[in-house]
């Protein structure tokens, strides 16, 4: 099994707009290959710029990168050890996440936070949802690509099938719903409700909603845990 993982010297993140990404510095991107005898580490890159948001999805591994900008998204295929570009656009990308050949980022080229995508295979790039309001972390499983959005004022997480098209609203609660992961067709985010925080869960297929469990600890830690929720359903 391979985990990626990054190192980050001087971590100083701000959710804010075009800060972003410059909270990352001095990171590297490492890749760790776990098996049952023994553990192995190596580097994916060593260039001096940040880099920071690894996700893998069989032999390719991609991430945020600072060599050029305030973002762009790169990649690296394990197998013929060739990094590779998918996106840099002057603008600022953050937040890849990779399903098959299919990559998903936060983009923010339109002023404002939007989701786009690049078909590794066909090297098209395309917008899957662009809107005066920010998106945030985009997962995907399958067809379904999922996000947290602020178009109702609140945050709500929303969903596109990227075979039809479609676009559909997963909760409508005026608490705000971060976070998204995706596995199969079950999507589960981080519900802050007041100052408590729980784990939700929809079923796409029966469109019906669920509720995993209350956090515990603090809000920070919480959010990381909701890009490992797809672990354990
Ligand atoms: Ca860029
Ligand atoms: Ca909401």
């Amino acid at each position: 099994m391979i985990i990626c993982c990054y190192t980050v010297r001087d971590r100083m993140r701000k959710r804010k707009k075009m800060s972003k990404i410059g909270g990352i510095l001095g990171a590297a991107i490492m890749v760790s290959l776990l098996s049952v005898g023994g553990f192995n580490e190596f580097q994916v890159t060593s260039d001096p710029e940040g880099q920071g948001h690894p996700a893998i999805y069989k032999d390719i591994v991609v991430w945020q990168d600072l060599r050029n900008d305030q973002g762009d998204i790169y990649g690296y295929n394990l197998s013929t050890r060739e990094e590779f570009p998918v996106t840099t656009n002057r603008s600022t990308q953050v937040n890849p996440a990779i399903y098959e050949n299919i990559v998903v980022w936060e983009d923010y080229r339109n002023g404002d936070w939007d989701i786009y995508g690049y078909n590794l295979e066909t090297q098209e790039e395309f917008l899957i949802v662009s809107h005066r309001d920010d998106k945030f972390h985009p997962a995907i499983y399958g067809d379904i690509v999922v996000w947290q959005d602020l178009r109702n004022d609140n945050w709500d997480i929303y969903g596109l099938n990227l075979l039809t098209g479609e676009e559909f609203q997963i909760t409508t609660e005026p608490y705000s719903q971060v976070h998204p992961a995706i596995y199969k067709d079950t999507v589960v985010w981080i519900e802050r409700i007041d100052i408590q925080a729980y784990v939700f869960g929809y079923s796409l297929s029966k469109s019906k909603g669920f509720r995993v469990q209350q956090m515990q600890g603090d809000l920070t830690s919480q959010q990381s845990m909701g890009t490992l929720l797809c672990g354990w359903i």
